[in-house]
């Protein structure tokens, strides 16, 4: 029996690496601690290897490298896409109001989210990136409705997060075409080799309590354009936000999270309840768990796990 109502999602993060940083959300509005955040998480960036490349040329191996981020990649077609769509619209109605930041870490307790995550188109990519062997660690929906007033503030994942050292990079699957009309994602290339940078409290339309102001003076926004089908790959420490979804067309879209096995978590209570994939390759470090293939694909029959990676 689903009995997790989630109507919004938000993470209070500290300003500084070095402080103790207290991590939580609010799911109806109940305030959950995550954890205290280790002080000493390696959120150095690890370029790609473009030697390695398989399915990323060596031009896109450099863009990610510099920009932190490279798109767009054709992944699903269009019927394909007809039929995803139809799935995550029904999930979301099952939900109900839930249902547009509610599908969160269901990877490994839905077939069909356990079936995109390990979609071998997708995987190729992100191997290039991380290298052969793949955890996904976490996923969710991101459905922007129309006229909404809500905007996801600029940020970098992997300060929210507690694995070290930083080897995620997100796809972000669009659902719906995605454009700067309808508050597609921006990125502020070149951030993710910066470091921790500065956050402030940010307003009431915010989905985080904490973000980056004025995130403009570390260079101009790259709109994040994808049609339907396509994916963009980025890295977790690349500072990146949407917009309010001011246009009377929907903004939907799947992030799935990718990390190498050398990658740990680092606060199991943050961790609690992370149901990961190894979804290509093996793990030789034994950090992770993997879960396979579930049956049930009913979204009222289960729960997610846990809230992690929702940013
Ligand atoms: O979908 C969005 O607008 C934001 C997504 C995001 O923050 C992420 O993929 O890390």
């Amino acid at each position: 029996m689903h009995n997790v109502k989630i109507i919004h999602v938000f993470v209070k993060i500290g300003s500084a690496l070095a402080k103790p940083t207290w991590l939580s959300v609010l799911v109806n509005g109940e305030e959950y601690g995550m954890g205290l955040a280790s002080t000493s998480l390696d959120l150095r960036f690890q370029p790609a290897v473009a030697a390695r490349a398989r399915r990323l040329s060596v031009s896109d191996i450099d863009h990610y490298n510099r920009q932190g981020f490279v798109q767009p990649f054709d992944v699903f077609g269009a019927d394909e896409m007809a039929r995803i769509r139809a799935y995550f619209d029904k999930l979301m109605s099952d939900l109900g109001p839930d249902g547009a930041y509610g599908i969160n870490c269901y990877q490994a307790r839905m077939a069909g989210i356990w079936d995109i995550a390990t979609d071998s188109r997708i995987l190729d990519l992100v191997q290039d990136i991380i290298g052969p062997d793949i955890i996904c660690w976490a996923s969710a929906i991101l459905s922007k409705k129309p006229e909404g007033s809500r905007r996801v503030p600029w940020h970098q994942d992997a300060s929210f997060w507690q694995l070290s050292p930083a080897r995620t990079v997100t796809v972000w699957l669009a659902i719906d075409d995605a454009d700067a009309e309808n508050a597609a994602m921006c990125f502020i290339p070149g951030t993710h080799a910066q470091g921790v940078l500065e956050t402030a409290d940010m307003g009431a339309d915010s989905v985080f309590h904490k973000g980056i102001a004025d995130a403009e003076r570390y260079g101009a926004p790259f709109v994040n354009s994808l049609k339907a089908g396509q994916i963009s790959l980025h890295a977790d420490m690349l500072v990146h936000g949407s917009d309010i979804n001011r246009s009377n067309r929907r903004r939907c879209g799947l992030t799935l999270r990718y990390c190498s096995p050398e990658s740990q978590i680092t606060d199991p209570d943050w961790a609690k309840g992370v149901e990961a994939i190894i979804a290509r390759g093996s793990d030789p470090s034994g950090h992770w768990r993997h879960h396979p293939r579930p049956e049930n694909d009913d979204i009222l029959a289960t729960s997610s796990p846990h809230v992690v990676g929702n940013n």
